[in-house]
């Protein structure tokens, strides 16, 4: 048990949160070029498919084409607009000190970047996955509440042993969410938004599922890690996320106790249906098969 009570300790040279100075003197050349390739080539693309909150947190962080930004210059404006800050960690951190670190509005950032070899994928979040993703639509007052809410959330999970399926309602909607618009599907979610290859398949392919979001429905939807999703979930607006998190989930826990999990790439008659995937991509083995070429 750490000091602060979290159920593992720190690696060396970390503190009791886990957390560790950025050290944003240290990046080298190389490593700032890695950023600016990666923010080039996303930024180039993502008018017309990331949603106008995430674009314009871009804007109003000022995300540098000049290289890996200082947490203490982003956290500046980040804490005026919606008292969150970015706080560097070494890598993934226990579950239970990640959902401390939301609770209390702060977003935990690899301090590491991709290597220029991997700029396509990575197992790991490191920084750009972290910060290009994840931090723009913090600055969005209520995606902000949510995320706040959902480390709340995590926390209880933790103690109801009912991670794995309060992990799925993160998977689906900040890492891998789509949003509806007038003008079409847009993107929310980070793990779309800091991959070039997912932010085109995720609006354009027709091989995954795209569905209207549910909560309990997405609770027992599970997800892939290693590949694109072949199910994307639907929100109407940011302040559906907002609502979610104002239900107590214990009735809902209690609900999904008996109910098995549904296949990944299963419809349920329920469901709104955006796109009946063909499911032609995973069918043929992925990324793995496309890799192997
Ligand atoms: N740690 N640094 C970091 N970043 C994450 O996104 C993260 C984590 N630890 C746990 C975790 N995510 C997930 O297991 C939870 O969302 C359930
Ligand atoms: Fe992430």
């Amino acid at each position: 048990m750490s000091a602060d009570g979290f159920t593992t300790s720190p690696p060396p040279g970390a503190r009791a949160d886990w957390t560790i100075d950025q050290g944003w003197e240290s990046y080298s050349r190389a490593e700032h070029d890695v950023w600016i390739t990666l923010y080039e080539r996303q930024t180039a693309m993502l008018p017309g498919r990331a949603c106008d909150a995430f674009l314009r947190g871009l804007d109003a962080l000022d995300l540098h084409r000049s290289g890996i930004p200082d947490f203490r210059r982003i956290n500046e404006e980040l804490a005026r607009l919606t008292g969150w800050s970015v706080v560097a960690v070494p890598g993934l951190v226990p579950d239970d000190v990640f959902f401390d670190h939301l609770a209390n509005r702060r977003f935990p950032a690899g301090q590491f970047i991709r290597k220029p070899d991997e700029l396509d994928y990575l197992q790991e979040p490191d920084i750009f996955h972290d910060v290009f993703g994840h931090v723009p639509m913090l600055t969005d007052p209520v995606f902000a509440d949510y995320m706040q809410a959902y480390g709340q959330g995590g926390q209880r999970a933790l103690e109801l042993g009912r991670l794995a399926n309060l992990a799925r309602l993160y998977w689906y909607t900040v890492e891998f969410g789509l949003m509806q618009t007038p003008q079409g599907l847009r993107i929310y979610g980070a793990g779309i938004v800091s991959s070039r290859a997912e932010s085109i398949f995720a609006l354009d392919d027709p091989s995954p599922n795209r569905i209207g979001f549910d909560l309990e429905r997405v609770m027992r939807t599970p997800y892939r890690i290693d590949d694109f999703q072949q199910a994307y979930f639907v929100i109407d607006s940011i302040q559906t996320l907002q609502a979610v998190t104002l239900q107590d989930f214990a009735p809902i826990y209690d609900r999904l106790e008996g109910a098995s999990d549904i296949g990944i790439a299963e419809i349920l008659p329920g469901d709104t249906v955006f796109t009946r995937g063909t499911q032609a991509y995973a069918g043929a083995g992925g990324r793995l098969a496309s890799a192997r070429g």
